[in-house]
């Protein structure tokens, strides 16, 4: 519940908004790479979803732009306990990409340019809670902050945010990602807190 206090003049501020729990407020947009930022011209940009059955989905980057895309606003939540409220981004929900894979599978891995991966459940990636986004505050996405794509799962902790996403994988188990394999969790959560192993 957000707290209103009145302040010198009246004026009502918002004291304490709504964060998940253990969260703080920051106004900056840090960056978080585990490793360098890739350099990746939009000439050779790919998008790919695979199934089981070796159906490939494939979007170039004007094939990509030909597809609806969605103004998204929304709260980011970092695993290392910054928050940031009201970001603006533009991208394709994943439930577009969706709508032609055919799987039986639940589990998602998602695929960087640079090698990094983190692992989704599909189910956290329909229902509009998800998009493959190319801009941020409407310009398009710094390249370190994951340009020329990067994924937006914004009710997960940030860390299942892939950077210079370049594909999604079905896979018959939850196998863990890169920070996963490192001691996040499968999850993520933010309102749970599932920061880590055992959480
Ligand atoms: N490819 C890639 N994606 C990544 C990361 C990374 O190291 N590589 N870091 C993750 C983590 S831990 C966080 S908190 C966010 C940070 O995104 P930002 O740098 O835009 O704030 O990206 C996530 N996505
Ligand atoms: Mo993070």
């Amino acid at each position: 519940m957000a707290v209103i206090s009145r302040g010198f003049g009246g004026r009502a501020r918002r004291e304490a908004p709504d964060l998940p729990p253990g969260q703080y407020l920051t106004e900056d947009f840090p960056v978080l790479s585990a490793g360098p930022t890739p350099d990746v011209p939009t000439e050779e940009w790919q998008f790919a979803i695979r199934t089981e059955s070796g159906q490939t989905l494939r979007w170039s980057w004007d094939e990509f732009h030909a597809l609806p895309f969605e103004d998204v606003s929304t709260d980011i939540h970092c695993v290392t306990r910054w928050s940031k409220l009201g970001t603006s981004w533009r991208g394709v929900a994943l439930d577009t990409l969706f709508a032609d894979v055919e799987t039986s599978e639940e589990w998602v891995m998602a695929h960087s340019y640079g090698g990094y991966t983190t692992n989704l459940a599909l189910d956290d990636l329909l229902d509009g809670r998800a998009w493959v986004v190319t801009e941020f505050d409407g310009e398009p996405l710094d390249p370190e902050h994951g340009g020329p794509a990067r994924l937006l799962v914004p009710h997960l902790y940030f860390w299942k945010s892939a950077k210079w996403v370049r594909g999604l994988t079905m896979q018959a188990e939850d196998d863990p990602g890169f920070w996963e394999q490192n001691g996040y969790h499968t999850h993520g959560d933010p309102w749970r807190e599932e920061r880590y192993w055992g959480q």
